[in-house]
């Protein structure tokens, strides 16, 4: 099914028509952009049909990728672009009366993520289809993503994030597939004819609606979906209590549902035993095998077979909640052994870790289990206890034994159950794998090496470069004869062959030149800032996190603040540094870094002596949209976390692909990125993961301030004020704990960022090494990453 302007023209008024009652000279900017998301939501909802269709016939094994999180940003572009409808599309909103860009740009993010961990999902999502894999995404239907954000005098405000006013369009509601989901009760068991029956009863009721969104991939009819769940009460409003008078309390089992799926917990790599967020898991998760095991039996009529048609990909330990729920149809709902229904679970779950850092592990409270979950804790106990007997077993070690607990001291373990429980165990990157193996899952890992791999993140180079940087798509068609590298990523590796040619790094800094221009302009209609496009743009965008060292590069500007205090007329390669992340609304040191960058902003931005040389803008409400915005935009990727502490990035990748260069640590997949590389093409320091696990043990951050007067110069800024306000709290904190070692790692960086402004005085190694970095960025496609899934874990065939 393919669109001329005028078919499109023609479907796009009926849907005017028909859900508006308007005509297109009545209808809003916001009403244009859904009728367009409705044109094409049909044309996939009929792709979607024959795919499902199709794979049913062919009996293929299919993929469920289950997150709690999918930061899929807006669809409006890329399902036109998949679809191979953008021409037709804009010229039928042009043709209308409408300026295709405002259209475009009113559709708002669907921010159902927090950071990494739900934009790495999205990405996973458009490959999965690209490369015709049957799968489906699960998460759930959130009302509100992460907030917006708001910078007032300095510091966050959050906002809700009404995404659903004009995002639900995208949304197809399945109201006759919902399913049941339990809480509370009690559980009893009795014997039935020799068997064992187990009676969960007096539990209350949640409903799970699905939404569905479906997802195109590019150059196929094949379309997969993504279900967002639904949280509604079963109950009507109890007349009874209305009657009398009783408004709220009428309405009051209804509203506990509802919440379950009200809002997206803000709150990235820091676990809170909120019981709230247990219940968002277990309804998500319940919901979503229930509703896979259904469509099974409807196929194969059986369950016995159900691992050999499907894998449970879970996104860090958020769903591992599966692994009981599985056993519990298998074993309550199916009536198979629990040796059966271990086997059948053991052989489809695979589970991948995204963060090593202590305080993100989930542990939740044994009585929250209890209480809210008693037919689930008692096969959590079992599933607990026979792993402890294996371990038991194996080691003869009660060090071991604790460790590699599911359930110890009152709490459950998620990543333990996860390593119980799954057929594969993944890190992220090549580093991160290894920290698992050797480290976090060390006994683990011992005991089954085999299900321990890797596989390096990656991500839709399809958005994040050709979409995003049409000029660079122009250029990488041009030189290398087609747009093949839009399936086979690695063709981008012949643009190393124009290292030499200066026509080509002229093109190169023409179109990152005019990337500058568009975003300034962007930036000032939308805050106001007026950015020098001749300035170094430098750029750290992601969540607001200490181990991120968001700080470090603050340390650094200060430094060389303080440089142009001393020597006003120094010679200085002009330099804009751009900020932007979201702090969790309960993380304080996070939001006040934030205030600081502003107070810093704010401060430079007052004195004449910085004028046109140096410039720091906190860019308000990061977001997918931002971000495609500003990519293209920049000069300098920073990557500066502690190393050892990234799992991965996937930042990183955006920035190469958009020929930035990057000052980062050897951590995450940075270090893919300069096995690719090479020192001469990215500027790295500082201290190596084994280096900075060392030195954690015996740092003493107080006597490197003392020895280096550069350093405590500028630590004392932060306690005398940055724009009239004190730091005193973050200077403290500096020279008290430092846990992520930013002033161990402090003149290294600004060695770095030294290297990094010289090289940008000679603009032919500047572009070149630009070059390069586009060239070698073909391995940090998503479409490789997610065929390494297909071979190594999920064992699944998939387009070539
Ligand atoms: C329970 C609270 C919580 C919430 C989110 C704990 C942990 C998380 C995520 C696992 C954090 C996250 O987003 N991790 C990021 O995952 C990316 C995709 O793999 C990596 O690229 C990032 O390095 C990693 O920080």
């Amino acid at each position: 099914m393919t669109y001329n302007t005028q078919q499109m023209k023609d479907a796009i008024v009926a849907k005017l028509r028909l859900n508006y009652g308007c005509t297109q000279q009545q209808a809003s900017d916001g009403e244009m952009m859904k009728a367009c998301a409705m044109v094409l939501r049909d044309i996939m909802a009929e792709h979607g049909v024959q795919s499902r269709e199709k794979a049913a016939r062919e009996g293929k094994r299919k993929v469920h990728y289950l997150s709690l999180e999918f930061l899929m940003g807006r669809s409006l572009m890329k399902n036109a672009y998949n679809l191979g409808v953008i021409e037709p599309l804009k010229e039928a909103i042009q043709e209308l009366g409408f300026r295709p860009a405002d259209i475009f740009d009113i559709e708002p993010d669907a921010g159902l993520g927090n950071g990494g961990l739900g934009r790495l999902a999205a990405c996973y999502l458009d490959s999965l289809t690209t490369l015709e894999i049957p799968a489906s995404g699960y998460s759930i239907c959130y009302e509100l993503g992460i907030f917006r954000q708001r910078i007032v005098d300095g510091q966050q405000v959050e906002l809700p994030d009404d995404w659903k006013s004009l995002g639900d369009a995208w949304l197809m509601p399945k109201p006759q597939e919902a399913e049941e989901v339990h809480f509370g009760g009690t559980v009893r068991t009795r014997w039935d004819n020799g068997h064992l029956m187990v009676v969960h009863e007096d539990y209350q009721t949640v409903l799970a609606i699905p939404c569905d969104m479906a997802i195109a991939g590019f150059h196929t009819d094949h379309v997969n979906t993504l279900r967002l769940w639904d949280a509604k009460s079963p109950k009507p409003i109890d007349m009874q209590l209305f009657r009398q008078g009783e408004y709220l309390k009428a309405g009051e089992e209804r509203a506990m549902a509802d919440v379950i799926s009200k809002i997206l917990y803000p709150e990235d790599n820091h676990y809170e035993g909120k019981s709230l967020r247990l219940k968002q898991q277990y309804f998500f998760v319940s919901a979503t095998v229930q509703s896979i095991t259904r469509q099974h039996i409807e196929v194969y009529g059986t369950l016995t077979n159900f691992h050999e048609k499907n894998v449970i990909q879970i996104n860090d330990t958020h769903p591992a909640l599966v692994i009981p729920e599985l056993m519990r149809i298998l074993v309550d709902d199916a009536g198979l052994s629990w040796d059966e229904a271990w086997h059948i679970t053991t052989h489809c779950v695979a589970y991948t870790n995204h963060t090593v850092l202590a305080e993100a592990l989930e542990c939740w409270p044994q009585r929250l289990f209890e209480q809210l979950l008693p037919r689930v804790w008692q096969i959590l106990q079992e599933i607990a206890h026979r792993w402890q007997a294996r371990v038991e077993e194996t080691f003869h070690d009660p060090a071991k034994t604790a460790k590699m607990a599911i359930i110890w001291d009152g709490g459950v373990r998620m990543a333990n159950l996860c390593i119980a429980g799954g057929m594969a165990v993944n890190g992220v990157s090549a580093l991160h794998s290894d920290i698992l193996r050797h480290d976090v899952f060390r006994d683990a890992c011992a005991m089954e090496p085999e299900k321990f791999k890797n596989v390096t993140n990656g991500v839709d180079h399809r958005r994040w470069l050709s979409q995003i940087n049409p000029g660079l798509h122009g250029l990488i068609c041009d030189l290398t004869g087609s747009d093949g590298y839009l399936t086979e990523p690695l063709q981008l590796r012949r643009l190393d062959d124009f290292a030499d040619d200066s026509a080509v790094l002229q093109q190169l800094s023409a179109i990152k030149q005019s990337n500058k221009r568009t975003f300034a302009e962007w930036a000032r209609r939308q805050q106001g800032v007026k950015l020098n496009p001749h300035a170094i743009f430098d750029v750290q965008v992601k969540r607001l996190h200490e181990y991120k060292r968001q700080l470090l590069n603050v340390l650094h500007i200060i430094y060389l603040y303080q440089q142009l205090q001393d020597d006003p007329d120094m010679d200085m390669v002009p330099h804009t540094f751009l900020f932007g992340a979201k702090a969790a609304p309960g993380y304080a040191v996070a939001k006040r870094i934030i205030q600081l960058i502003n107070s810093l902003a704010c401060q430079i931005a007052r004195d004449p002596v910085c004028r046109d040389r140096l410039q720091v803008v906190f860019m308000e409400n990061y977001c997918v949209s931002m971000a495609e915005m500003l990519i293209p935009a920049s000069e300098v990727s920073q990557q500066i976390s502690t190393a050892g502490k990234e799992a991965s990035g996937t930042g990183n990748m955006k920035f190469m692909m958009n020929g930035a260069l990057t000052v980062g640590t050897l951590d995450g997949a940075n270090v893919e990125m300069h096995q690719v590389l090479g020192d001469e093409n990215m500027f790295l320091f500082g201290l190596h993961a084994d280096e900075a696990a060392r030195l954690q043990r015996t740092y003493n951050p107080r006597l490197l301030y003392e020895r280096d007067p550069m350093l405590r110069r500028v630590l004392e800024m932060l306690k005398t004020g940055v724009n009239g306000v004190s730091y005193e709290d973050i200077y403290q904190r500096l020279l008290q704990e430092d846990t992520y070692l930013l002033l161990a790692d402090f003149p290294a960086y600004c060695a770095a960022e030294q290297r990094m402004v010289q090289t940008y005085g000679q603009s032919d190694v500047w572009n070149r090494m630009s070059l390069h970095n586009i060239a070698r960025s073909g391995i940090f496609a998503a479409d490789r990453a997610v065929a390494e899934y297909a071979e190594q874990i999920w064992h699944v065939p998939y387009k070539k």
